[in-house]
């Protein structure tokens, strides 16, 4: 970092400190503050500002190349009307190079030590020798709040492993926007060779609907003695996960999570399971001591070993294809059909017409379609 603050370059040349805007300069090595990883030596080999060709993506990309791998999640990433044709085809292009890891979504109220535990059980699959990319869907978090100010010092460790990848979720705009970028960013790791992937997601409701759609494995993560069991969580969550895991079951904690673990047990019982064939199960952990974790790990994998010998994984991810292709295309019939002209000019007077109750809504709508129509 050898630049220090200075202008932007449209300040005049004479201007005195009437202009209070300074660029500051830019962080050498990991992204969004996280420290440089040691594999960043490849941040050289790429001249930072030069555009890369569709192939020096692939080829970067493919190699594991890091560097490479951050700027084409941040190419996929970006809502510029000129990057999604490139994006588009490097994707396509990556294609039959993803797949090949399992996909991990971890969800849980704010504090539940979800980053505390994709640090610990991170840092176990490095050390078995996986590759392991860390995302995360947070419609809310800017750069300058929430979590992922918190994950740069809850992931210290796991951030400075070369086998180890961390991408903060895109910033700003709505779930479904984030959700699509993480979906593709999924598969540009995979590309890179990353064989797990843990998606973490704030537990807001609708962004677990989201985080489950794209992922192979669901854990929702709890702590003992947060209100009568059950009752913090939305049941609707709890039927979405493939395993449950009562956090903190350390110190003082052991008994509450262990009795926290019986009575979700009992009430799973009468859930019908996230996956077909699938028993889901309560379990006790701290992501803190590690306690349970490797345990946790083995849930995982053998519901990876039993879902594919079955074929459900494999249908799983196909209709999540699928349904995902359904969401595109209704999203950006949804936004051709505001963005029409005639519908903009029509639009206001004939919602007044039917707040005024001067027109059925069935009618109204139907007429404003018929727009769309050459
Ligand atoms: N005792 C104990 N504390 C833990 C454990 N796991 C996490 N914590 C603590 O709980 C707090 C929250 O942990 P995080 O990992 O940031 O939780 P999170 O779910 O990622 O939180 P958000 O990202 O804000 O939603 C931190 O202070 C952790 O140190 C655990 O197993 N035992
Ligand atoms: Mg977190």
């Amino acid at each position: 970092m050898s630049e220090t603050a200075k202008r932007p370059e449209w300040t005049p040349d004479d201007a005195g400190d009437e202009f209070a805007t300074r660029v500051m300069p830019g962080v050498v090595g990991g992204h969004d503050g996280l420290p440089a990883t040691k594999s960043t030596q490849g941040e050289t080999a790429v001249p930072r500002r030069r555009q890369l060709s569709t192939a020096e993506y692939i080829q970067g990309v493919l190699a594991g190349d890091r560097a490479t791998l951050a700027r084409a999640i941040t190419l996929v990433e970006s809502n510029a009307p000129h990057h999604f044709t490139q994006a588009q085809e490097l994707l396509k292009q990556l294609l039959p190079h993803t797949g090949r890891a399992i996909r991990v979504g971890i969800t849980g109220v704010p504090g539940a030590g979800k980053s505390t535990l994709i640090e610990t059980l991170g840092i176990l699959l490095v050390e078995m020798g996986h590759h392991v990319a860390v995302l995360a869907v947070d419609p809310t978090s800017s750069v300058t709040k929430g979590s992922i100010l918190g994950d740069k010092t809850r992931m210290e460790k796991l951030a400075t492993q070369p086998a180890a990848f961390i991408r903060p979720s895109p910033t700003g705009g709505m779930l479904g926007g984030v959700a699509r970028k993480t979906r593709e960013t999924i598969l540009v790791c995979e590309a890179a060779g990353f064989d797990v992937i843990l998606v973490e997601t704030v537990g807001t409701g609708q962004s677990e609907v989201a985080v489950r759609s794209m992922v192979d494995f669901f854990l929702l993560l709890l702590v003992p003695g947060a209100g009568d069991e059950l009752q913090g969580i939305k049941k609707g969550v709890v039927e979405l996960a493939d395993a449950v895991l009562i956090n903190k079951a350390d110190g003082d904690n052991k008994l509450a999570a262990d009795a926290a673990r019986m009575e979700y047990n009992r009430a799973l019982h009468y859930l019908t399971p996230a996956t077909e064939g699938w028993r889901t199960r309560a379990y006790t952990g701290s992501a803190a001591t590690g306690a349970g974790i490797q345990a946790l790990w083995e849930v995982i994998a053998r519901f990876r070993e039993q879902t594919t010998a079955s074929g459900v994984l494999q249908a799983r991810r196909r209709e999540q294809t699928r349904d995902w292709l359904h969401t595109l295309i209704a999203e950006q019939l949804h936004a051709y059909f505001y963005n029409q002209p005639q519908v903009q000019a029509q639009l206001p007077g004939i919602e007044e017409a039917v707040m005024a109750g001067d027109l059925p809504v069935t009618a109204a709508a139907h007429s404003l379609l018929q727009l769309l129509q050459p």
